[in-house]
């Protein structure tokens, strides 16, 4: 059974998840609107694999007969100085949610809750992907510079595909 500490936790990282999801479209709707096409559709992706990660938390309360109980999202931030600092935000908000999965972790370690802590092993490794994708996006922007070779990385960027995360796929597999 989960403690009334993790389940809220849990609760409150369902909440962040989708709350990312919120960040990322909007970050995608002002990529858009600087042309810059194959940015937005990668940050179109990132919102849809934010969804499927609270579906995962949403689904694993729901499993063990928790009440899941949503808070509310914060508007996000809707303009920008450029490309750069869209990345440079998107890895500052990762590095907050790995802090917010390492406390969950930490808490459920404190109540000897297992299974929790084996859900939450998906979402550590996750998150090791969730911060070098920006990490590397910011790179090459500085690479690159603001001119003409943005196109050639927004070409590349819009190349991404969205893979539904495995403990979602397995959820959702048909019988
Ligand atoms: Fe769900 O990992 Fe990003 O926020």
């Amino acid at each position: 059974m989960l403690s009334k500490t993790v389940c809220q936790a849990l609760s409150d990282q369902v909440t962040k998840e989708i709350g990312s999801s919120y960040l990322y479209l909007q970050m995608a709707a002002w990529l858009e609107a600087q042309a810059l096409k194959g940015f937005a559709a990668w940050m179109r992706i990132q919102a849809q694999e934010e969804v499927a990660h609270g579906m995962i938390l949403f689904n694993f309360l729901l499993d063990r007969g928790a009440m899941a109980e949503l808070g509310a999202i914060p508007k996000p931030e809707a303009v920008y100085a450029s490309p750069l600092q869209v990345f440079e935000r998107a890895l500052a908000h990762e590095q907050g949610i790995t802090e917010s999965i390492n406390t969950i972790m930490d808490a459920a370690i404190k109540d000897r809750d297992f299974a929790t802590q084996r859900r939450l092993d998906w979402f550590i490794s996750e998150q090791v992907e969730e911060e070098a994708n920006p990490t590397e996006i910011i790179a090459k922007i500085k690479l690159l510079g603001d001119g003409q070779s943005l196109f050639l990385l927004d070409k590349e960027l819009g190349l991404r595909t969205f893979v539904m995360p495995p403990p979602l796929a397995a959820a959702t597999a048909a019988p």
